[in-house]
């Protein structure tokens, strides 16, 4: 079954694959889904106990990958209105320069608990390297810090947060791939990438794919977007992005972005939601994990505690 419209277009050839289909959201209309999944992403929560008053997404990748677009496409997803709040656009260099915390606000007024946080874009022989990921990942970087290409963020930097917190550390991050480069990475990029990748399995935390731009490698959804889980381009695009990343398929999550566009697509809108949906799954499961470690050395404490209130004569 179409995820998104149940019905056969005349173009709608045999060998087409219905490929993929996010669970809950097949058998509604259009309006009744957005609906839904506007209301999903608005109450998601981090969890108490742990400090953490907003989900942190690490947007990384290559420049012109359409970071920024997606943090216009998930305010205009959420908010209605199409507009500008990130600086998109492209150039030699990395347009976004500063590491850019962006939170949400719905039509009635409702904050978001969540930042996506936007970074400048990889480059072959500049951007973000392996120690500024990791000091990302840990939350030493402050909020709006411009990274400055010849002189590295480091510990001697005077902007470094010694002491960082649950709420700076990252609780998933995000890699933003171009659909139509996908398939021709730079190796240089993609070991950049994949040097990343190593310090989140390191740390636990979860990764996923934003594969944007696949209005620009498929016809069929450039005319309509909602047709992407029928497209079988697109998937075999989403197979490439999880190879060359070494991240499963479901993982990687087909969006269009925003880009000539002044009015809002709902199916536009359904798609980065669903994305973003399965973004805040990943970063509660981070949480929950952390959790789960904080209670486990709560318990050594408490029982090393124990130990010691042992009474003498019973040892
Ligand atoms: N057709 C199409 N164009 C897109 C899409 N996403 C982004 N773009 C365009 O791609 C260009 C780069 O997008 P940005 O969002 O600035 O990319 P970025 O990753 O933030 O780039 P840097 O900040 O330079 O690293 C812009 O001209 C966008 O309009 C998309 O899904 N479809
Ligand atoms: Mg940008």
């Amino acid at each position: 079954m179409h995820i998104f419209a149940n019905r056969r277009r005349p173009y709608q050839e045999e060998h087409v694959l219905e490929w993929k289909q996010p669970s809950g959201v097949a058998e509604t209309s259009g309006m009744e889904r957005q609906a839904k999944l506007k209301d999903e992403v608005t109450i998601a929560k981090p969890l108490v106990g742990l400090d953490v008053s907003h989900f942190r997404f690490l947007l990384l990748g290559p420049i012109g990958s359409g970071k920024s677009s997606f943090i216009n496409t998930v305010n205009a997803a959420i908010s209605g209105r199409v507009t500008q709040r990130a600086s998109c656009g492209t150039s030699h260099h990395s347009v976004t320069t500063t590491y850019t915390p962006y939170t949400y606000r719905n039509c009635s007024g409702s904050s978001l608990h969540l930042k996506l946080c936007d970074t400048p874009g990889l480059e072959p022989t500049q951007g973000i390297d392996v120690t500024d990921c990791r000091f990302l990942l840990n939350g030493h970087v402050p909020e709006f810090y411009t990274f400055n290409p010849s002189v590295h963020f480091g510990l001697d930097s005077h902007e470094f947060r010694v002491k960082s917190t649950a709420d700076a550390k990252v609780h998933c991050a995000v890699f933003v791939i171009d659909a139509s480069t996908v398939d021709h990475m730079s190796e240089k990029l993609v070991d950049t990438m994949t040097s990343f990748k190593k310090i989140m399995f390191e740390k636990g935390v979860p990764q996923a794919v934003l594969l944007t731009k696949i209005d620009t490698v498929s016809d069929t959804v450039d005319e309509d977007v909602s047709r992407v889980f029928n497209c079988a381009d697109i998937e075999q695009k989403v197979k490439k992005a999880s190879e060359v990343l070494g991240l499963p398929r479901n993982s990687v999550f087909p969006v269009k972005n925003y880009e000539h566009e002044i009015d809002g697509d709902r199916n536009v809108d359904i798609l980065a939601l669903v994305a973003l949906r399965q973004l805040l799954y990943f970063a509660m499961d981070y949480l929950e994990n952390q959790k789960m470690q904080q209670n486990k050395t709560g318990d050594s404490v408490r029982l090393q505690c124990g130990l010691w209130c042992v009474p003498a004569k019973k040892r």
